[in-house]
């Protein structure tokens, strides 16, 4: 029986604790764990394996009490071949991508582990290990004990280590790995990079052993404030507990009910400042509980539909928007979005585009990304990654979905920027289809019935006729189409802007996606000019502009895409070399002729509107 060093056995382990929601942990008071962390690739995945590769046995089970470093300093015959105290440093959040050279397109399992010194902050708190997320599954081990595990590339998740911490020197070890498989969200073949590691912050988030899990409040459809709150901990039931927004001079005050939740609303005071893309105005949001004094920041508005019109505060508004993948710009990006890299690229989107919507495609972005949004006035389509052709009928593809709409709306929520959930791109139709999306809008609604629900759809073509044949559109506040007539088809692009659209349904539609590749640098002065040079992007934007602009129940845009991207399913030798090429800025940021066919169109509209 070999020995290896790291916290082992998933499978035979009980796990501690299930994922917490903690809202705003990004507030609360924290110990970073971000940083240097040792990283050991496993492309066997002997980690979580028997010897001779089968299930691991009793005897190896039981390695995962110990823990390496102690272990090696008492018995010097100690064999760990997996060795992670001396392994290589990388530093986290961030993909392996970015660790070494061999890692490039590494799918599969592999090690991380740091040690931290924790001083307990006294008696009467919990702590909480809390990661922004890990692509594709993770196991996590403190000290050697297994806390938990989470599945899927985009949402935080949290689990009390409390009783595992020790004074002084801790270690933890998470095995990350990237490989999916047809039943899981999103499955193996996208049109982007894997970014496999832990892309997100990781932190400590120290709580009252009482306190507040989730807490939504939002300005409701009558015009109220309304609070939703649920206490996690001893005294979370029949707790008195209070909400003030202290620059209204608004306070609330009730008490759980027997499982620690309370709802309530008042109505709003006349000074509100409502929030819009114009004033992103922003309010401190105290909710006070036992010994908890949770805080966020938040921004009060309506949205709805009204016919074929969305209506902001009351108003029609036009979404002057683009789609945006979380990829920092750079040569060699590694997903990890610092706050400022988010604020460059939506910089670009309100100044350089005068755009006032972003689609963050095609997965829930780092929850600063969406707080930067709501700072700086960006209307936010949010979605998850039900991405072309998922496992429609697997209960436990569906029960990973509906898990991931909850970890997302719980985190989001309060995020006044974010204004449509979507719950699909680009699935065709078919009645499992249909009934897994129709329970995941289920499901939005009983979440948030404060924003609209929508979905990227195909749509169906008989020459120039465009038709939304899709049934789920009965079931959506708004449609969204992704088209690329003149790109994915031959259509001459002086054909476009005589394409006509007919909707079954009054509603409002949003162009989701439509784009076209060019390769910055690359100029071609023929009078028809090739795809992938920037001329063709240009003249295909003018055109398919122009279509849009004759279909009156359009009441938004989100085209493909801001930056080039990464995505291994585009090797063209020349022109895209493993990117793709539709953004309208290229992978380091420099502007194509595209991008100010865009910024004129909505700085048009944007005067026409005021
Ligand atoms: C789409 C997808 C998007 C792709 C894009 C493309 O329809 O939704 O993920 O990247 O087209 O470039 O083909």
């Amino acid at each position: 029986m070999r020995r290896i060093g790291l916290a082992l056995v998933v499978l035979l382990a009980p796990l501690a604790a299930s994922a917490q929601t903690l809202v705003a942990a990004d507030l609360r008071e924290n110990q970073s764990l971000d940083g240097a962390w040792h990283w050991s690739v496993d492309p066997y995945r002997d980690g979580v394996a028997g010897f001779h590769g089968g299930p691991p046995s009793e005897s190896t089970a039981r390695y995962q009490d110990r823990i390496q470093a102690d272990e090696a300093a008492k018995r010097p015959t100690a064999l760990f071949e997996f060795d992670m105290q001396r392994s290589a440093i990388t530093h986290l959040p961030g993909s392996w991508i970015g660790h070494a050279p061999e890692m490039r397109y590494y799918q599969g399992l592999v090690w991380y582990q740091r040690t931290f010194d924790y001083t307990p902050t006294g008696p009467g708190k919990r702590v909480y290990l809390r990661f922004g997320s890990a692509d594709y599954a993770a196991s996590v081990f403190l000290n050697g004990k297994p806390v938990g595990k989470h599945v899927g590339a985009f949402t935080p998740f949290a689990f009390d280590v409390t009783d595992r911490l020790r004074p002084g020197s801790n270690q933890i070890t998470v095995g990350v790995d990237s490989a999916r498989t047809d039943s899981d969200v999103p499955p193996p073949v996208t049109d982007w990079e894997t970014y496999g590691g832990i892309t997100r912050s990781v932190r400590l988030v120290t709580v009252p052993e009482t306190f507040v899990d989730d807490a939504f409040v939002r300005l409701d459809k009558d015009g109220r404030i309304a609070v939703s709150a649920q206490l996690l901990g001893p005294q979370a039931a029949n707790a008195t507990i209070r909400l003030a927004i202290p620059a209204l001079g608004s306070a609330l005050e009730g008490r759980t009910d027997g499982e620690g939740k309370w709802s309530a609303s008042l109505p709003a005071p006349r000074g509100l400042k409502r929030w819009s893309p114009e004033n992103p105005t922003l309010y401190d949001v105290q909710i006070t509980a036992g010994a908890d004094h949770f805080a966020d920041r938040v921004g009060f508005r309506t949205i709805e539909v009204q016919g074929d019109r969305i209506l902001l505060n009351g108003k029609s508004i036009f979404l002057r928007g683009i789609s945006m993948h979380e990829e920092e710009l750079g040569k060699d990006p590694v997903r990890a979005m610092s706050p400022a890299a988010a604020r460059a690229l939506f910089a670009e989107i309100k100044q350089g585009l005068h755009g006032n919507f972003v689609r963050l495609a095609h997965y829930p972005h780092d929850e600063g990304t969406t707080r930067l949004a709501d700072e700086m006035g960006l209307l936010v389509w949010s979605e998850v990654p039900v991405y072309w052709r998922v496992a429609w009928g697997n209960p436990e593809t569906l029960a990973t979905a509906r898990r991931m709409i909850a970890e997302n709306i719980r985190r989001d929520r309060n995020r006044a920027a974010i204004v449509l959930w979507s719950v699909a791109n680009e699935t065709p139709v078919s009645d499992a289809r249909n009934a897994f999306l129709r329970t995941l809008i289920g499901d939005v609604r009983a979440l948030d019935d404060s924003r609209l629900v929508t979905a990227a759809l195909l749509s169906a073509r008989k020459g120039k006729e465009m038709r939304i044949d899709d049934p789920l559109v009965n079931d959506l506040d708004v449609m969204a189409i992704n088209t690329y007539n003149g790109w994915y088809s031959d259509d001459p692009l002086a054909e476009l802007p005589s394409f006509t659209w007919a909707s079954p349904v009054t509603k409002p539609l949003i162009f989701s996606e439509f784009g076209a590749d060019a390769l910055y640098g690359y100029h071609d002065g023929a009078a028809a000019p090739h795809k992938f040079s920037e001329e063709y992007q240009a003249e295909y934007y003018r055109r398919t502009l122009e279509m849009a602009a004759k279909v009156p129940f359009v009441r938004g845009l989100s085209p493909w895409i801001l930056k080039d991207f990464r995505s291994p399913r585009r090797q063209h030798p020349v022109y895209q070399q493993g990117w793709n090429r539709k953004g309208l800025i290229s992978e380091t940021g420099q502007r194509k002729l595209a991008f100010g066919v865009l910024a004129e169109e909505y700085r048009r509209r944007a005067e026409r509107t005021g």
